[in-house]
């Protein structure tokens, strides 16, 4: 089976976060309608998802804010980290091509090597789901082929495989599907184009439990959203730590795409 690379102990890990824009409220959406956002709860839902990750024994670096761009709290999609390596992305909206320059100062800062994703190529982080050397990459609205290859011909001679997955009924990849530490990939089904592409698939009960963050090989963190998806991964012997994060999943964003963890 696909073992994930997952590190174990608390010395070392640190996760990149970036506080909400003031102008969050107006963060693109694509699959769902525009709900109102209370822009002081979010404030307090990304305290308390730094909180649960600080209190796992993460250390949290927080990129330079960005107050006038929406999506820049994902900051998942801006840069991708492979153990010493960083991959800066070429993001697919427009509006979020200004979100990379202080992701890449703050990788540069922690002495990462820095690798660029350039135009015509464009790849969210969003799209990007690592199961031990597997790296799967969503074709998805934002990601495109011109991007998988320059991130292919980065990875691959590193010991990485690349593997391109059909995306239409979400944002990215990881709305989709997430990996658990043992590599089963966990997916809701009706949002998964084919999961016949991963070599174990789980189907979780919400569409909200597709995402999930291994803070250590016995430790998920996920929305709070999910409770079925929940009492199904503790059932599989993990211990599972929620948060609310209502306003940014109105935003389509999930519990990945809020960090970058660095490992
Ligand atoms: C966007 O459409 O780009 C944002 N509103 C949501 C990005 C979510 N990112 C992610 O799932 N990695």
């Amino acid at each position: 089976s696909a073992a994930a690379a997952v590190t174990s102990g608390t010395a070392g890990r640190r996760a990149l976060v970036r506080r909400p824009a003031r102008n969050l409220a107006e963060g693109q959406l694509t699959h769902i309608r525009r709900s109102p956002i209370d822009l002081e709860l979010a404030v307090l839902q990304w305290r308390g998802y730094v909180a649960s990750l600080e209190a796992e024994g993460w250390e949290t670096i927080e990129v330079e804010p960005a107050p006038d761009l929406p999506d820049s709290v994902f900051i998942e999609d801006a840069v991708i980290v492979f153990g010493q390596l960083a991959v800066v992305s070429s993001p697919g909206a427009p509006s979020r091509r200004g979100e990379t320059r202080a992701a890449e100062a703050a990788v540069r800062a922690l002495g990462l090597s820095v690798h660029h994703l350039e135009l015509p190529g464009t790849l969210d982080g969003g799209d990007v789901l690592k199961v031990g050397r597997t790296v799967y990459v969503g074709q998805s609205l934002r990601t495109n082929a011109e991007g998988t290859r320059q991130l292919r011909a980065i990875l691959e001679p590193r010991g990485h495989t690349v593997v391109a997955v059909p995306i239409t009924k979400v944002l990215h990849l990881k709305t989709a599907v997430t990996a658990l530490p043992d590599g089963t990939v966990i997916g809701y089904r009706p949002l998964v184009d084919d999961p016949r592409v991963f070599p174990q698939f789980l189907s979780v009960p919400e569409p909200e439990g597709t995402a999930v963050v291994v803070l250590d090989p016995a430790t998920l963190l996920m929305s709070s959203a999910a409770p079925r998806s929940a009492a199904l991964f503790t059932g599989l012997g993990y211990r599972v730590i929620t948060v609310d994060i209502s306003e940014f999943e109105k935003l389509e964003g999930c519990v990945t795409c809020l960090s970058v963890r660095v490992r």
